[in-house]
């Protein structure tokens, strides 16, 4: 298994729209098993192959408190949502260190294919809900920062790229004196 290298926003490459899975192989178990390992290691309680620059849908989820319930969602739908909303914290591996508050459906139920191409549904509500809508949106090019005003969605992308330069010029000064 692998550690795969999580996309940070504002890299275009977290907009392009995933593509469906139609081959249940290898290949697939391998990325899924490196999708979780990346996400026990963040740590998060979700990630989308669209942030290790993967553009299938495929997500994986672990929302338990013992981190030992892995969920896997390919080709995700959602079925139905519930008319009541909750606003939720959330924040996001590819956006780190930032937490807004996102208003979505507090329950809904999902469709999707587990890894050996097999049909399921889920009913969630809580974490489990809003996790399932937030990685869903990585999967369609969506950031959960596109819910936050201009103002604050353009401070976070000044924030972000300062961040991305100061990290490039310690990585140049480190391999100089090498
Ligand atoms: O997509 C991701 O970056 C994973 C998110 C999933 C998530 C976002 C918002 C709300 C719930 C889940 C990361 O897990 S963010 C880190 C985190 C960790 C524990 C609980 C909530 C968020
Ligand atoms: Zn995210």
């Amino acid at each position: 298994m692998s550690l795969l290298n999580i996309l940070r926003y504002p890299d275009p490459r977290l907009h392009k729209t995933a593509q469906l899975v139609t081959v249940f192989d290898a290949r697939l178990k391998q990325l899924v098993a490196d999708m979780a390992e990346t996400m026990y290691d963040a740590p998060g309680v979700g990630l989308a192959a669209t942030q290790v620059d993967v553009h299938r849908q495929v997500i994986v989820i672990d929302v338990s408190e013992t981190r030992d319930e892995l969920r896997v969602f390919i080709n995700p739908e959602i079925v139905w949502a519930s008319e009541e909303k909750r606003l939720y914290d959330e924040g996001c591996l590819s956006v780190p260190g930032i937490y807004d508050g996102v208003e979505r459906p507090a329950r809904v139920r999902a469709r999707a294919l587990d890894v050996e191409g097999k049909p399921f549904e889920v009913e969630a509500d809580g974490l489990l809900a809003v996790c399932i809508q937030h990685e869903m949106d990585h999967l369609k090019g969506k950031v959960f920062v596109e819910y936050l005003s201009p103002l604050k969605r353009n401070r976070i992308k000044t924030k972000l790229l300062k961040e991305e330069r100061e990290l490039a010029r310690s990585r140049e000064k480190v391999s100089a004196t090498r």
